[in-house]
């Protein structure tokens, strides 16, 4: 092989047609990731680009959450449902804008079903804050009839997961069993290169990062636990989860959004930001945690329920949560 080759960036689209050759988990995975990055590409234009003029502000409309639906949010639903739908091998996808799980069909090479939060942290959309898409993916198992209950599996039965981060670059990171691995936008050839392969967590936390104005809303513990951290950890909080959490992917650290007194499930949503971030930390050697229990093996009972997220560095989860459960 001529240095050239072996010296030559990987691409997302070489990566595909190679990663599981053989495993029938995948099967069909290759083409969900390549719609995934296809409607990041589509959407990193829109987020930076002169047509922003049609992705800033609102709708007018109040979303499932109770809060003002941003053009951007419904730009990226519409997006990535539509190019979701496209690839043939989605059954069924949930969305943080949505109320109710779009079912596309039930053909036999229909696998797959996702939930996502199509555009995290749209409110920095025009405070050129990084902003994010996360995608959580579960396998259709044989002929299984699609209804909503039988979609609220826990997230330890993902098969997959994914996001993507609009930042200084765009970075797609696609996670399967015991594999993390991360992608570049290329903006002069509009590929995803492969950027260093097997992320893991280093094995030192380097920050923590938390909503330290929520801190009086705090029961005792927590208190305790956040204050343990900042005496610590420096402190480092975009206010965008995927940017937050991917920080502390490639640096090592800890990021808490926990319940209080006012919101004791938190603000963060279970299917479609902690299960697939919680998914990736734990192929990456981390840990998440609702404060009581492991995340991934939480019984979901709704589309857009919420939950308390404490993910990052394994060590540093365990001693945060014993300490806001009360222990030493
Ligand atoms: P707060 C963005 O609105 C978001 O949903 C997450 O991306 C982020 O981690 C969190 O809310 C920030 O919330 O209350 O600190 O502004």
């Amino acid at each position: 092989m001529t240095l050239a080759a072996t010296t030559r960036p990987r691409s997302l689209s070489s990566y595909l047609t190679s990663a599981w050759i053989g495993d029938d988990r995948y099967d069909g995975l290759d083409a969900v990731f390549s719609e995934i990055a296809e409607g990041a590409k589509y959407i990193q234009v829109k987020v930076r680009s002169a047509t922003l003029a049609d992705v800033i502000g609102t709708t007018g409309e109040i979303n499932v959450q109770g809060e003002i639906v941003q053009l951007s949010d419904m730009a990226a639903s519409d997006k990535f449902v539509e190019a979701l739908s496209d690839c043939g091998r989605v059954a069924a996808v949930g969305s943080e804008e949505i109320e109710d799980t779009v079912f596309i069909g039930d053909g036999a090479k229909q696998n797959f079903f996702e939930q996502m939060d199509p555009l995290d942290g749209s409110s920095n959309i025009d405070l050129a804050v990084s902003i994010g898409s996360i995608f959580g993916i579960w396998r259709r198992e044989g002929d299984e009839p699609f209804t909503d209950e039988w979609l609220f599996r826990p997230g330890a039965e993902q098969v997959a997961a994914a996001y993507v981060v609009y930042g200084s670059s765009t970075v797609l990171i696609l996670s399967t069993e015991d594999s993390v691995q991360g992608f570049m936008l290329d903006p002069n050839s509009g590929e995803f290169i492969l950027t260093p392969p097997d992320l893991k967590l280093p094995t030192k936390c380097s920050c923590y990062s938390a909503n330290e104005g929520n801190f009086k809303k705090l029961d005792g513990p927590t208190q305790q636990a956040l204050t343990d951290l900042r005496n610590e950890y420096s402190l480092r909080y975009v206010g965008s989860l995927v940017a937050d959490f991917h920080r502390n992917l490639l640096k090592g650290g800890i990021f808490l959004y926990p319940g209080d007194l006012k919101a004791p499930n938190g603000k963060l949503r279970l299917m479609y930001e902690a299960n697939p971030l919680g998914f990736i930390v734990e192929q990456a050697g981390g840990a998440a945690s609702s404060g009581t229990r492991r995340i991934l093996d939480i019984q979901p009972e709704e589309l857009h329920q919420r939950t308390p997220l404490i993910i990052g560095n394994k060590d540093v989860v365990e001693k945060t949560v014993s300490t806001m459960s009360g222990g030493e």
